[in-house]
């Protein structure tokens, strides 16, 4: 008893977000769970597996758009104006530019730029942004051992307050990468509300590139969520043991279907975690329980696909102006480069 209150206590104190978000998720009606608590260790080694899936056509179709555009991406980041402050006469002359990247995971596809800027001579400093140490850590020694002329900078902080700190630290042009359709992961208004703050924590002269994934055949995009491995089952379900682990559920994975979904009018696909009974589950490190009717669905992610007039309403809603598309072959994804528009 007295143990498991001692690690209820430090269960809270660890991660009191999580604690908070998953209670009130699980007290709503209906019930939901944000697709951020995916990405415990194991289910950071879990997407790993998705992303070389048959069926998951995201990162492929990524990796070969920037392995066929890299020169023009490096075309259109090097600053090319001159701006007033002094102290960056120098820098802009030679073209620096810093390249940030949210979340950049194993760095896998960003490396194909690295490699292409580096062998062009171009002038820049890499600087990938993760809320977690231990990826972060990874992917610098490793990039250290690849590019041992790369410049390169990690930050572990949450997005926003890293970009305020580059932003008052220097002038030069900033690229931020938001690659991989981790955009498709918010809703339309989140995304308005990401994509506003992001752009208020840039010059005017920054530039910013996303990587939506596409509309297309609605059986391949169900395919890519519901592969006949079972790994994004598993990935799904592993929320559910990520609670039993941290917040002391009793969860009985068993007990539930990961069922995805997507409605090719609205782009949305979605997963959800179905109960296939009625059930009681308690979570004893936070002293709660919550009721499952049968075939009560909890909905865990939303992955939403895009059109391009659905972009350029985000971008305009956002205060942003597209400045290109880049499409791999198939037009099955698009990294687009935006400005501020204001
Ligand atoms: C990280 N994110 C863009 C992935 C996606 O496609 O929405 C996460 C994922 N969920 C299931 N498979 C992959």
């Amino acid at each position: 008893m007295l143990i498991a209150l001692m690690e209820s206590t430090r269960t809270q104190i660890l991660n009191p977000t999580f604690a908070q978000d998953i209670l009130t998720g699980l007290s709503a009606s209906p019930k939901r769970l944000s697709s951020q608590y995916f990405y415990d260790e194991r289910g950071s080694r879990l997407f790993q597996d998705i992303m070389q899936l048959e069926e998951y056509y995201l990162t492929r179709s990524e990796y070969e758009i920037l392995s066929a555009h890299k020169a023009a991406m490096l075309h259109l980041f090097q600053p090319k104006k001159l701006i007033s402050n002094r102290e960056e006469i120098q820098a802009l002359t030679e073209n620096f530019f810093e390249m940030i990247e949210f979340g950049a995971g194993d760095g896998m596809k960003v490396k194909v730029l690295l490699q292409h800027f580096l062998e062009a001579g171009a002038h820049f400093k890499y600087i990938p942004i993760d809320i977690s140490g231990d990826a972060l850590n990874g992917l610098i020694t490793d990039l250290q051992e690849t590019f041992p002329d790369l410049e390169t900078e990690g930050m572990q902080e949450e997005y926003f307050k890293a970009l305020n700190i580059l932003k008052s630290r220097s002038e030069v042009r900033k690229v931020v990468l938001f690659l991989g359709a981790n955009i498709g992961n918010f809703s339309e208004t989140e995304a308005i509300r990401f994509l506003t703050h992001l752009r208020e924590s840039l010059r005017p002269d920054d530039l910013l590139m996303i990587g939506f994934d596409l509309k297309k055949d609605p059986n391949q995009i169900l395919a890519a969520y519901n592969d006949a491995s079972g790994v994004t089952r598993e990935f799904n379900m592993n929320l559910l043991q990520r609670i039993n682990n941290e917040l002391g559920g009793d969860f009985d994975l068993n007990g539930f279907v990961h069922y995805p979904t997507y409605d090719p009018q609205s782009g949305e696909a979605r997963s959800y975690l179905v109960s296939t009974q009625a059930q009681t589950v308690r979570l004893s490190h936070v002293n709660a329980a919550f009721h499952f009717q049968a075939w009560e669905p909890i909905h865990v992610e939303i992955s939403r696909k895009y059109d391009l007039a659905t972009i350029e309403r985000l971008a305009e809603k956002s205060g942003f102006r597209i400045l290109q598309h880049f499409f791999d072959s198939r037009h099955f994804f698009v990294d687009t480069v935006l400005m501020s528009n204001v």
